[in-house]
């Protein structure tokens, strides 16, 4: 048994007693693909992720890639490669993409279920095995002879990256300077270096990498919009049909990062056209529109991060669970003066308590987020889980991407720290896995947009420039189950929680309108909102959390009326304390941060920067 524990009975409880994937699959949309083949792909995943996947796990964190500078290569242990191979093999990246290129339609709810249990078990081998998905989105934007070669790298199985960040440009992508110089053949020369690209090299994984790269063609103007996407294989090709692969394109390795966490995962310096021959691209779609096809990759990226941390999250809780419940220390409280009370199991004392319900309150709450989310990228399921049409949809989607990504980013290491703390001193100690977890986690508020990015993109975007649509349908679902009349009177108090924390988030947003409108008399009242959205972004988490533990918790409620059997009652008694404990720890806290939002002023804007 490896380090990883699935939390398979949750993901069901999710896909077929909340979000209707029943129904969604008996609308026909995916083929032949029923209840039972779900299932079972369920528990082959188990099988996967908590067996062969999880094996390389903390070897490759011990004994990182290794890079040679003379082959720009680097070097991954046995051990990750074989757990690598056991995750390639099972094929399951064919999930959810175009069938032209050799997928299988699946649900998002059940793929990225799915990605929950290998991403938690092995983050960095499922991140090398982009390659499939990002050739899906090179088939949607591409050429029509593009197409094929998109499908050639999945019948290939090339390796993918996504190339943006250089030394000067990290958050600030428009400040790109790598350029792009057209050719008279129609193909271009791409110039310039570029950092922190996953997985750019990957000892022998796969016989070629297709690198999506921003670079700004000559005389293109300054920012985002004069970016342009290119496609540039690692090595050229001699002939598409036979697969045959000639000389190394002038793109190349020229170093590998040391990390504090996920080391297996290679972050490489990626140098284009330095090497006495020209680094060779092809314009994706052959049209100059490069960080909106940019974003195709960054959105899937985005959802894939938040889905690692939480589910990262998810095995940390479940390890200390165990840890606690085997654990014996100190006597029972009621008995702390008798000291020659029986010793008891740590899941006696009501800290230990405390902390394990806030870890599973998270976990449990961040997976119905991350789910509830996937529901709204297909048009079937949202339609069933909100009633949204496909463009509400999309939107929702949208508008909860930040909230998946940065909220559980930040969430799930900071509730790793519970986790280990359950342990003792034992936590600090690499004889469990909880350690790595956190420092394997810690990237994912960082790439991919970092927390404060994302919660511009929040309120900026999703929100202001959205003109609310997607928030006031999302907020809309929020009121119709507090005040549904049939709803559960036992979750009557937790109702009127739910609906105070509504209440201050709304609050929070006329107040963070009213700087936005403020801007256009005072251009200093946007630096309200930037002081302020990573709380807003961090309580808007928490109210999404409140409420679909409650919905849950009312699902769990009548499973138990209607005689749930011996094994799933203690499972249902669960969701509906988790709910129970969020709404009345948790939610009350937005009303501190209500408070404090009302009352921004721009002190810390105004002071000397020495006065830091
Ligand atoms: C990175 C990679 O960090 C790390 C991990 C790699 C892992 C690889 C493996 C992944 C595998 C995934 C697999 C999934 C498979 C699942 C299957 C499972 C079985 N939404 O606001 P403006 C666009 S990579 C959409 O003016 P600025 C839009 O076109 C590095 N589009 O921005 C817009 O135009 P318009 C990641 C958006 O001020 C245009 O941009 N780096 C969005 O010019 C300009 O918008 C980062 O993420 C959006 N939310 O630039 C950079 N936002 O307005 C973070 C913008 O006309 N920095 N667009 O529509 C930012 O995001 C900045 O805000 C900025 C600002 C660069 C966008
Ligand atoms: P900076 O942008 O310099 O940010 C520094 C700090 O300032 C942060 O706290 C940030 O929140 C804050 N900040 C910056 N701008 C603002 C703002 N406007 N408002 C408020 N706060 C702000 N990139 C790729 O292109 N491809 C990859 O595959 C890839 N993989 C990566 C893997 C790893 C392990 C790492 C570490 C990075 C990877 N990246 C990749 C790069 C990653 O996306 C960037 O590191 C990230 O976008 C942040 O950029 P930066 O590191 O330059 O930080």
């Amino acid at each position: 048994m490896g380090h990883y524990k699935s939390n398979v009975r949750d993901l069901e409880f999710n896909l077929f007693e909340f979000l209707g994937l029943d129904d969604v699959l008996k609308s026909g949309e995916f083929g032949d693909l029923d209840v039972d083949t779900a299932r079972d792909m369920l528990g082959e995943v188990v099988r996967l992720a908590e067996g062969p996947l999880a094996e390389g796990f903390a070897d490759a964190d011990r004994n990182p890639p290794v890079f040679d500078p003379e082959t720009h290569e680097v070097t991954l242990p046995e051990s990750f490669k074989k757990s690598f191979k056991a995750l390639w093999d099972g094929e399951w990246y064919r999930m959810g993409l175009s069938e032209e290129i050799g997928g299988i339609p699946a649900p998002r709810t059940l793929v990225w279920a799915i990605a929950e249990m290998l991403l938690g078990s092995q983050p960095a081998a499922f991140m090398y095995q982009a390659g499939p998905s990002f050739a899906n989105v090179l088939f949607h934007l591409g050429t029509e002879e593009q197409k094929k070669w998109a499908a050639h790298a999945v019948d290939n199985g090339w390796g993918a990256t996504m190339v943006l960040t250089e030394p000067d440009a990290g958050s600030d992508v428009g400040a790109g300077r790598a350029k792009a110089i057209e050719q008279a053949d129609g193909t271009w020369h791409i110039e310039g270096v570029k950092r922190f690209i996953t997985s750019a090299t990957s000892d022998d994984l796969f016989p070629n990498i297709m690198h999506l790269v921003l670079a700004r063609p000559e005389g293109a103007g300054a920012g985002t919009k004069g970016l342009s996407l290119f496609f540039v294989p690692k090595y050229h090709i001699n002939d598409w049909d036979s697969a045959e692969y000639g000389e190394h394109n002038g793109v190349y390795v020229t170093g590998v990062e040391h990390k504090m966490g996920l080391k297996a995962s290679a972050t490489c310096e990626l140098t284009f056209g330095q090497h006495g021959k020209p680094a060779v691209g092809w314009l994706v779609g052959e049209v100059h529109d490069g960080i909106a096809q940019m974003f195709e990759v960054i959105e899937h990226a985005r959802m894939m991060v938040g889905t690692k941390a939480i589910s990262t999250l998810s095995t940390g809780y479940l390890n200390a669970l165990a840890y606690a419940k085997e654990r014996v220390q100190g006597a029972d409280m009621t008995k702390m003066t008798d000291k020659t009370a029986p010793r008891v199991a740590i899941t006696n004392h009501p800290d230990v308590r405390r902390s394990l319900m806030t870890q599973k309150a998270y976990s449990e709450g961040l997976r119905a987020v991350y789910l509830y989310t996937a529901a709204h990228q297909d048009e079937v399921a949202a339609k069933l889980v909100s009633g949204a049409d496909k463009d509400l949809a999309y939107r929702v989607n949208d508008l909860l991407l930040p909230i998946v990504k940065g909220v559980g980013s930040e969430r799930a290491y900071e509730k790793l720290t519970e986790s280990l703390q359950t342990l003792g001193g034992s936590g600090f100690l690499q004889d469990y896995p909880i350690e790595q977890y956190i420092r394997d986690a810690k990237i994912d508020s960082l790439y991919e947009g970092t927390t404060a990015i994302q919660s511009l993109d929040f309120f900026f975007r999703k929100i202001a420039r959205d003109k609310g649509v997607a928030l006031a349908h999302v907020a809309g679902e929020i009121k119709k189950f507090i005040d549904d009349a049939e709803g559960d009177d036992r979750l009557k108090n937790e109702r009127e929680l739910l609906n105070s924390a509504l209440e201050d988030i709304q609050a929070i947003l006329g107040t963070f309108t009213g700087h936005l409108m403020g801007a256009a008399e005072e251009i200093t009242e946007l630096y309200k909102i930037g002081l302020g959205s990573v709380r807003l972004l961090m309580a808007v988490g928490d109210l999404l959390i409140g409420w679909l533990l409650l919905r849950q918790a009312e699902v769990a409620l009548a499973a138990l009326d209607n005689g749930a059997s011996e094994k799933d009652k203690p499972f249902y008694e669960g969701k509906v304390a988790v709910a129970s404990f969020f709404a009345k720890n948790m939610l009350p806290e937005i009303n501190g941060i209500r408070k404090v939002l009302s009352n921004i002023d721009l002190d810390i804007m105004e002071l000397d920067e020495a006065a830091f």
